[in-house]
């Protein structure tokens, strides 16, 4: 079993699509392990998002994220990074495949509904930043 982490982004939670999202979400296999409604400031969005600091996006990407609430999680799956990369879709909308989760919902590069770890290590890191560890056991079943 393998762990990713992914957001649903401010964006997702003002279009009320919550609900949906994770439908897919459970329907492709995953299992929610950890759950929270939380608001990054631009303080520690910036802290996330660090990798891309030098990017000329960064202060846009920055802003999007603390904007409002959003819905991290931590998600279980064999090969669930992957996995979980390919139901979400490219970082563009408008070139993410049919059916995928940005496809389906998101409206552009920045604004793109949910996020999904990289990397195994990059998921372990980031569920470390939302999640301590008695809040990410799973149920048995
Ligand atoms: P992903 O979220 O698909 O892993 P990424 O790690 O390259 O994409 O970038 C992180 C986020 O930054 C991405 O979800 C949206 C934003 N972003 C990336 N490239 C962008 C661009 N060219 N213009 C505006 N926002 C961008
Ligand atoms: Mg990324």
């Amino acid at each position: 079993m393998e762990r990713t982490l992914t957001i649903l982004k401010p964006d997702c939670v003002r279009k009320q699509l919550i609900g949906a999202v994770i439908d897919k979400i459970e329907r492709a296999g995953f299992r929610v392990v950890a759950m929270k409604k939380t608001k990054l400031t631009a303080q520690t969005a910036g802290e996330f998002y660090a990798v891309h600091s030098q990017r000329p996006f960064y202060g846009e990407l920055v802003e999007f994220m603390s904007s409002g609430p959003c819905v991290p999680m931590i998600l279980e799956k064999e090969n669930a990074v992957a996995d979980f990369r390919t139901l979400i879709g490219a970082t563009d909308p408008a070139e993410a495949a049919e059916g995928t989760i940005r496809n389906l919902f998101a409206d552009s590069k920045g604004e793109n509904i949910i996020h999904g770890s990289d990397s195994a290590e990059n998921a372990q890191i980031e569920a470390g930043f939302f999640f301590s560890t008695e809040e990410a056991v799973r149920v048995n079943n």
